[in-house]
C-alpha cells in the first residue's frame, strides 16, 4: 500500500491501469517490492518472467513509434494517427542496456481506459532493433554512450557562411557522428547572403566540392532571397531528418521558411520546462505536410563519437590517407584523432586526474 501513495497525481493514473490485474509481472514486481527479499532476486526473477513471454504474443500488439520522451512516460504515435502516453514496463527497462529514445519503434499493450481524461495509456512491452542511432557526446570525452534518436535517415548540418562563421572541423565532426550511426549527412551551408565578396563565397564553394569528392552533398541557403529552398524540401521529402547545427545558423528559419506552420522554438520551450524534470533527451520529432520528418534536438550541443577508434576515423579521412586533404581537413583529422578516448577505454575506470583536466573549467564553459 506504502508504495501506492507513494505515488501522486498523474504518475497514480498512469500506475493504477498498470497494477490493474492483467499485468502478472508488474502485480509480482509491485508485491514482491514490500517483502523481505534481497533486490537481486527479484531482479533475476523479473527477467525471467520478462524472457519467458513469447514473442508471438508481442508481435500482435500495437507497434508505434516514439516522438517525445519525457521523465516519467514517453509519446508513442501509432500509424492511424493516435498518439498514445506510454510508460516503459519496469523489467523491460531492466533487461534493456539503452533508454528509450525519439524514433524508437515499440509493442505496446493498451491500458484499459479507466475514463475520458485516462485513455490512450499504455505499457511498452519492447523496442524493435535500431536501424541508425544517434548519440550525444558528453563530457569526460565519449566514455559513455548516451542514443538520442533512432531510425533516422538523414542529418542535416546546417552552418551559416557567418554569423556565426562556419567552422568546418566542427562539420566533420558532425559528418562522422551521422555516418558512423547510419545516417546519410548532407551538408546546408546557409545565410550566403553574409558573404563580404565573390571571393568569400568561391572560398566556402572550394571547401564543398571537396566535401562533394568523398560524396558529400551539400546545398547553399538562403532565408531572406529564398536560394536554395525548394532544393532544402526535396532533401527533406519522405525522410526522417534530423536537424543539428549550432545555435543561430538558422535551423528554425529554415524549417519555418519550407513549412510555414511549424515553429521549431515550442520545442525549445518544451525542453526548457522537462529539464527541471530531469528529462533524458529533449529531440522531437516533428510531421512535414509534404511527407517526411525533421527532428530537432535543441539543447545538444555536440553528438557523440561512440565506438571510433583511430582505424575508424581513418575511414572517414580518405583523403588524408591518399594525401589529397588539404590544411583544414589535416587539422581537423589531428583534432579528432586527439580527442578520442584511449584504447581500451571501456574497460578503464575514468581516473579523477583525467576528470579534472578534462572537465570544463567555469571560465570556458557556455
Ligand atoms: N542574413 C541571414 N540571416 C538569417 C538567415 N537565416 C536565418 N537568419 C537569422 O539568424 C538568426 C538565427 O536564426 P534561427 O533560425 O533562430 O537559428 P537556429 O538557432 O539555428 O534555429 C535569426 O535572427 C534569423 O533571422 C539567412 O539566410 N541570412
Ligand atoms: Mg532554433
Amino acid at each position: 500500500m506504502a508504495g501506492r501513495n507513494k505515488k501522486g497525481g498523474n504518475q497514480k493514473d498512469l500506475t493504477a491501469s498498470y497494477l490493474n490485474g492483467e499485468m502478472d509481472e508488474d502485480r509480482v514486481d509491485a508485491e514482491e517490492r514490500f517483502g523481505d527479499k534481497s533486490k537481486h532476486y527479484q531482479r533475476d526473477k523479473t527477467i525471467k518472467t520478462q524472457a519467458g513471454r513469447p514473442d508471438e504474443e508481442i508481435d500482435a500488439l500495437p507497434a508505434g513509434e516514439v516522438i517525445q520522451v519525457h521523465s516519467l512516460y514517453s509519446d508513442v504515435l501509432t500509424s492511424d494517427g493516435t498518439q498514445w502516453r506510454c510508460v516503459q514496463r519496469k523489467t523491460l527497462s531492466r533487461i534493456s542496456a539503452t533508454q528509450l529514445v525519439v524514433g524508437d519503434f515499440v509493442r505496446f499493450s493498451p491500458s484499459p481506459e479507466l475514463n475520458d481524461l485516462v485513455k490512450n495509456e499504455g505499457v511498452i512491452e519492447r523496442i524493435e532493433p535500431r536501424r541508425t542511432v544517434l548519440t550525444r557526446a558528453d563530457s569526460f570525452k565519449q566514455l559513455e554512450s548516451h542514443p538520442i534518436v533512432a531510425n533516422a535517415e538523414r542529418m542535416l548540418i546546417v552552418a551559416s557562411l557567418h554569423l556565426p562563421e562556419v567552422k568546418w572541423g566542427l562539420i566533420d565532426r558532425m559528418v562522422i557522428a551521422a555516418e558512423s550511426g547510419g545516417l546519410e549527412p548532407v551538408l546546408c551551408l546557409n545565410k550566403v547572403d553574409t558573404a563580404e565578396d565573390d571571393e568569400d563565397l568561391a572560398a566556402a564553394q572550394v571547401v564543398l566540392d571537396h566535401y562533394a569528392s568523398m560524396g558529400i552533398t551539400s546545398l547553399k541557403t538562403c532565408v531572406p532571397t529564398g536560394l536554395g529552398l525548394a532544393e532544402l524540401r526535396d532533401v527533406l521529402t519522405g525522410r526522417t531528418t534530423v536537424l543539428a547545427g549550432h545555435s543561430g545558423v538558422g535551423k528554425s528559419s529554415l524549417i519555418r521558411a519550407v513549412e510555414p506552420t511549424l515553429d521549431l522554438r515550442v520545442g525549445e520551450i518544451s525542453a526548457i520546462h522537462s529539464k527541471g524534470m530531469h528529462t533524458t533527451t529533449s529531440a522531437r520529432k516533428f510531421p512535414l505536410t509534404f511527407g517526411g520528418h525533421v527532428i530537432d534536438t535543441p539543447g545538444v550541443k555536440l553528438f557523440g563519437l561512440w565506438q571510433i577508434n583511430e582505424e575508424k576515423l581513418a575511414t572517414f579521412f580518405p583523403d588524408v590517407e591518399d594525401g589529397t586533404a588539404p590544411d583544414w581537413r589535416i587539422e581537423s583529422h589531428e583534432r579528432i584523432l586527439e580527442s578520442l578516448p584511449p584504447a581500451g577505454y571501456d574497460e578503464l575506470k575514468i581516473d579523477p586526474d583525467r576528470r579534472k583536466k578534462e572537465s570544463p573549467g567555469p571560465e570556458t564553459a557556455d
